[in-house]
């Protein structure tokens, strides 16, 4: 064998290594959710093929040719009984694009497609997508909605300026996708998310209202909007459903995570909250609950976050972040949660549909002040007293 091909050799065999390495949930965690201790996606775990040519004479070194930077925000979907992600794939230029991932059990073994998703434009090209959120509508669709970004033209002096804006596609299998126009709104929009029913009659999203590209200014929090067509989707109102406040963990932004699971106590919500500090902005992930006869009406608000980066979590390209667009809820009642951490790599937690009601209806709400977050501790240790355990 020659030393070209004995260099491939191990290279296959370290790559099918880190892929077939078997995850361990954490042994103490805070009763709401178990972390697995390995990322379940990193920028290692792209396939080979995207990033070397194996072709000796062109490649004599076998040099990675296409480098890839981070797997992060993906969405997440069962499919014919496998765990799915549509992974955010960036590479080395700052580019990210759709991948589908695949897992048997939904905590390890993920394996790439061999190719990225073919994700046709709309009639203006955008320079980059991300974070989509899929949602398998009672229309028959899976529908997958993203962030276009393009370069705001407005500001020609500024090459930073952008534009982000709800991208819409729909498919039938994950691999051909028809792109629909991007959804019209006062406003640029991230975080854009289709709710899985038909609400009367209509088509449900969650909005993002923002006031530039990063600064939400003014839009106050998570909007619900309904839209009559979803082949030329337009917001024409838009109601805020779950607000930002002053300090809280979603202070300067908040978005919703996946679309809601339906439970029988009411729907189901993950989203982030961001907090500005000396290091930059803090991104968590917290939970609340809406109603299912009105699924504007929050039902439970449980005070703070629910996960907060941890350990080697916090470093990465983007630190201090966690951030969640995909989950899993098994018909056994267990809910995968799939987060990236620093905009850099893929975790799972693992919980139960039973487990997270119980966290969303019995945390304590915040109070808004410290004079009622310090009540709200007197009085479980007041009660804890009185059971002398
Ligand atoms: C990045 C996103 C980020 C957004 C706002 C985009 O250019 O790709 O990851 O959320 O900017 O900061
Ligand atoms: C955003 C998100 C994510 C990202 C986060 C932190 O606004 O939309 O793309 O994870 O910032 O960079």
């Amino acid at each position: 064998m020659s030393n070209f091909d004995e260099k491939v050799k191990v290279l296959r065999a370290h790559h099918e290594a880190l892929l077939t390495k078997k995850n361990e949930m954490e042994e103490w965690g805070n009763g709401i959710y178990d972390r697995w201790k390995n990322p379940i996606l990193t920028a290692e775990h792209t396939p080979l093929e995207w990033r070397y040519d194996f072709n000796e004479k062109d490649n004599p070194y076998l040099m990675q040719r296409i480098m890839m930077n981070a797997t992060l925000n993906s969405g997440a979907i069962k499919w014919n009984g496998k765990y799915l992600l549509v992974v955010r794939v960036e590479g080395a230029d700052r580019k990210s694009f759709f991948a589908v991932a695949e897992s048997p059990n939904g905590v390890d073994n993920f394996r790439f497609w061999d190719e990225p998703i073919t994700m046709p434009e709309d009639v203006i090209p955008a320079t980059n997508i991300y974070d989509m959120r899929l949602t398998a509508h009672e229309d028959g669709w899976v529908y997958g909605v993203f962030c276009a970004e393009r370069h705001d033209d407005a500001q020609p002096g500024d090459l930073s300026a952008a534009t982000a804006t709800a991208a819409i596609a729909r498919t039938k299998d994950l691999i051909n996708w028809e792109r629909l126009p991007d959804l019209k709104t006062k406003s640029q929009q991230r975080n854009v998310v289709l709710h899985p029913e038909f609400v009367e009659g209509k088509y449900a999203f969650y909005t993002r209202p923002q006031d530039g590209f990063i600064d939400t200014g003014s839009g106050g929090g998570i909007g619900w909007a309904l839209v009559d067509d979803i082949t030329h989707a337009e917001i024409k109102e838009e109601k805020i459903i779950n607000a930002r406040h002053y300090h809280t963990i979603q202070e300067v932004k908040n978005g919703e995570g996946p679309h809601p699971i339906k439970t029988d106590k009411g729907w189901l919500h993950l989203a982030h909250g961001v907090r500005g500090c000396a290091s930059g902005l803090r991104y968590v992930l917290y939970m609340y609950m809406t109603s299912l006869e009105d699924p504007t009406k929050v039902i439970a608000e449980p005070g703070g976050y629910l996960l907060v980066p941890q350990g080697e979590e916090y470093i990465g390209d983007v630190m201090n972040v966690v951030f969640t667009n995909g989950w899993i809820a098994d018909e056994d009642g267990k809910v995968f949660i799939y987060y990236a951490s620093s905009d850099t790599r893929m975790h799972v937690a693992t919980s139960t549909i039973d487990r997270l009601v119980d966290y969303c209806m019995n945390t304590p709400a915040d109070g808004y002040r410290t004079q009622f977050s310090v009540e709200t501790i007197k009085k479980l240790v007041a009660k804890n007293k009185s059971l002398n355990k």
